[in-house]
């Protein structure tokens, strides 16, 4: 007698068959499940990230600002892992009622509203963490303006669910950078909501062509930007400079805070100890107390070494993120034009006990020319004058 083999689809194959069948049916109904899962967890997320994270490639500005590097390898150690990017809070207010009266707009919400909000949470849990940084695209601001519906003219936002206590005016020295001022814009209005600040942005303006002077521009804004709110944080920032991970405060501590500590030029750390260059921050306090900057810095570099001495001098330390969470970028360029290096620097660094009770806020003098509130910054444009 010879036995034959089962034929698949037979009756006489009948276990083999059904098996086969309940195993395809288990595949099918575990692929649905996992497509269901994936479906409703991004749809709990931000969903202008799909085209990301599902690998479509889609103009950078066609998406969320500053994608996070989890998808991509980074040999770079963390300390955190990069969290899943949420919502920013899209607000159904249409543009349109945006005031553009600069008083009503510092403050939004009428104080009874605000008072029953409750204070942020001391760690905003809308962080992402690391950012991919690139500047190779060009930022069309209307576009701008629309991919952040509740930045106020002028450049103002305040978190609408919660208080902050943190009210941060960003004062950016400006001339001549409005490229390097887009990628700015673009990356930082949604890390610096995403932090959950009381924030307004300050472009001070050099007019004219005569040389830069970066540190009288800041003492410039601190003083221009109290003339619109209460701020009681100032932050210090180069037009040029990127945070890569936004748990990188733009904020004030009980110490002056160094922001970009570890730039890509430098090889992501520190050029010299006593560095507090590029982004920095002092409380309203520590920037009264040390008469601000200095005003007699002009052309290139230097200033920057002096803010650090009268910091020192007045008793205060510097606090700083670590390496991994300072870590920035910052968009190449040439030197500017009236910007030379200023070979006076070394000696006026050398004296600066002596001259920070005499050169500072209490010597800052400057006319203002002009100020525009556009949608996503304030340009306040002003005369300095030359070197005396
Ligand atoms: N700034 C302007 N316009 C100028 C000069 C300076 O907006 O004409 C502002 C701007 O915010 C800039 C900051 O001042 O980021 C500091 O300018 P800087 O020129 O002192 O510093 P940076 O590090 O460049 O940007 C240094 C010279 C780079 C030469 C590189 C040659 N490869
Ligand atoms: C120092 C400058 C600083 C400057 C820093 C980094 O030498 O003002 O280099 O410059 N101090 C003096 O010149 C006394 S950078 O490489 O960013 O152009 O900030």
């Amino acid at each position: 007698m010879r036995f034959r083999e089962p034929l698949l689809g037979g009756s006489a194959a009948m276990p083999g068959a059904t098996l086969q069948r309940a195993c395809r049916l288990l595949v099918a109904v575990c692929a649905l499940h996992l497509g269901v899962t994936l479906v409703y967890y991004l749809a709990g997320r931000d969903l202008s990230r799909l085209p990301q994270l599902v690998g479509v490639s889609t103009s950078p500005q066609g998406g969320s600002n500053g994608a996070p590097v989890g998808a991509q390898p980074s040999g770079e150690p963390r300390s955190r892992g990069p969290r899943p990017p949420p919502p920013l809070g899209v607000s159904s207010e249409p543009r349109s009622s945006r005031d553009s009266s600069p008083a009503s707009n510092l403050t939004s919400g009428s104080p009874a509203a605000a008072r029953s909000l409750p204070a942020c949470p001391e760690e905003s849990p809308l962080l992402i963490g690391p950012m991919m940084i690139q500047f190779n695209f060009p930022v069309d601001l209307d576009l701008l303006a629309k991919q952040n519906p509740e930045v106020k003219m002028g450049g103002r936002h305040k978190p609408k669910d919660c208080i902050s206590p943190h009210k941060v005016a960003i004062i950016i020295p400006f001339r001549n950078r409005q490229e390097h001022l887009r990628y700015w814009l673009y990356y930082l209005h949604p890390i610096l909501q995403r932090q959950q600040l009381d924030y307004g942005i300050y472009v001070i303006n050099q007019a004219g062509d005569t040389i830069f002077n970066r540190a009288k521009l800041l003492n410039i804004g601190f003083r221009e930007a109290l003339k619109d709110y209460d701020y009681n944080c100032f932050v210090f920032s180069d037009v040029d400079l990127i945070p890569m991970d936004d748990h990188n405060s733009y904020r004030c501590f009980s110490q002056p805070r160094h922001i970009s500590v570890a730039m890509d030029k430098f090889g992501f750390s520190l050029p010299y100890v006593q560095y507090f260059g590029g982004v920095s921050a002092l409380s309203k306090q520590q920037f009264l107390t040390i008469n601000g900057f200095p005003n007699n810095y002009w052309g290139w570099g230097g200033e920057d070494d002096d803010i650090f001495n009268r910091l020192v001098f007045k008793g205060m330390s510097i606090s700083r993120p670590n390496a991994v969470v300072g870590k920035c970028r910052m968009i190449r360029h040439s030197r500017d034009k009236k910007n030379e290096p200023n070979p006076q620097r070394f000696d006026r660094i050398a004296h600066t006990k002596e001259t920070m009770r005499t050169d500072g806020l209490n010597s800052l003098t400057y006319k203002v020319l002009d100020i525009q509130r556009y949608p996503l910054y304030t340009q306040i444009t002003v005369d300095i004058g030359t070197p005396s």
